[in-house]
């Protein structure tokens, strides 16, 4: 039985699967990665962007920053990764769970209902000081603006280096990655904790972790490793699963 078979097999026997997901996955949608060709940190220095030691030296560099990456995000659609997904949590008998780390909402667009955004949301605004929070529309304007309950800073409603996963999504993402019997990694370097543990955490509880990623972060984690673009890897992952999972009380072995 080839690699995609055999973890189709797993895909449609399974009774929960947690999917994680990074940057790659949002890549052919034309959404820049961190690290890597064309990612952001090639181009910035992630101090400077995504810290609050950055946004306190410089809050106009990093809202200008965060409105071009929303005015970029209108003109990007989810592609047939996110599609077979979605697909995933409709059609196998499994309960689906994506795990992202992407601040995109691309899963949602594309018909994810159960979504976990463990590093935030783009186009929520909070407030630096008190619980004021927004969501965004566009038109998305340069400029540093301010809270209209207290006065003080806004900032994007995102997760940066050196502050706290929320809480509540934290310990739901926890949850999943020890309770799976199967866990996706799609487009993750695994180099940003805690998410970069979660595959390990799946593993050692018992799950059979499966990687798409045309340059593979896992290692030995993973069972099955399919180092292809996300967009070409699932959709016939996904299509092998559900026709196994819909025929295989009919199939002889
Ligand atoms: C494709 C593809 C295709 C391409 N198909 N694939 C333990 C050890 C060491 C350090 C730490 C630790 N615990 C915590 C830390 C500190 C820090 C950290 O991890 N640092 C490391 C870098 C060393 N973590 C934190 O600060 C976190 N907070 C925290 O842990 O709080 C408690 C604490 C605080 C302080 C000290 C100790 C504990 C918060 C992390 C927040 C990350 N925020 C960002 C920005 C979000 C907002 C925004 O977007 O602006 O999140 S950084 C950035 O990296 C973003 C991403 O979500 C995150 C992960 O990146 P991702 O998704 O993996 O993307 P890439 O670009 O790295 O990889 C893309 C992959 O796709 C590649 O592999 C490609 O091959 C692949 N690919 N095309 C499939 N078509
Ligand atoms: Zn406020």
């Amino acid at each position: 039985m080839s690699d995609l078979e055999q973890a189709a097999r797993l895909l449609a026997r399974a009774q929960r699967i947690a999917v994680l997901t990074g940057a790659g996955v949002s890549a052919e949608s034309g959404v820049p990665t961190f690290r890597g060709a064309g990612g952001f940190w090639g181009k910035y220095r992630p101090e400077d962007l995504a810290t609050p030691e950055g946004f306190a030296r410089d809050p106009n560099l990093v809202w200008n920053w965060y409105q071009a990456r929303r005015r970029q995000l209108l003109q990007v659609q989810p592609n047939p990764a996110h599609y077979a997904l979605a697909r995933m949590e409709r059609e196998l008998p499994a309960r689906v769970t994506i795990i992202t780390q992407n601040i995109d909402g691309l899963h949602q667009r594309a018909g994810s209902k159960n979504v976990i955004a463990i590093h935030g949301d783009l186009m929520l605004t909070i407030c630096t000081s008190c619980s004021f929070s927004r969501r965004e529309e566009p038109p998305f304007e340069d400029g540093v603006p301010r809270c209209p309950n207290c006065g003080a800073l806004l900032r994007p409603g995102v997760v940066w280096f050196g502050e706290l996963l929320p809480e509540r999504e934290l310990q739901q993402a926890l949850e999943e990655s020890h309770n799976c019997d199967v866990m996706l990694v799609v487009g993750t370097s695994a180099q940003v904790y805690p998410a970069a543990g979660f595959p390990s955490a799946a593993r050692a509880a018992g799950a059979a972790v499966i990687e798409v990623n045309p340059d593979p972060a896992l290692g030995g984690i993973a069972r099955y490793v399919f180092a292809q673009p996300a967009g070409q890897a699932l959709p016939p992952l996904v299509d092998a699963a559900v026709a196994l999972a819909s025929g295989g009380q009919h199939s002889p072995g």
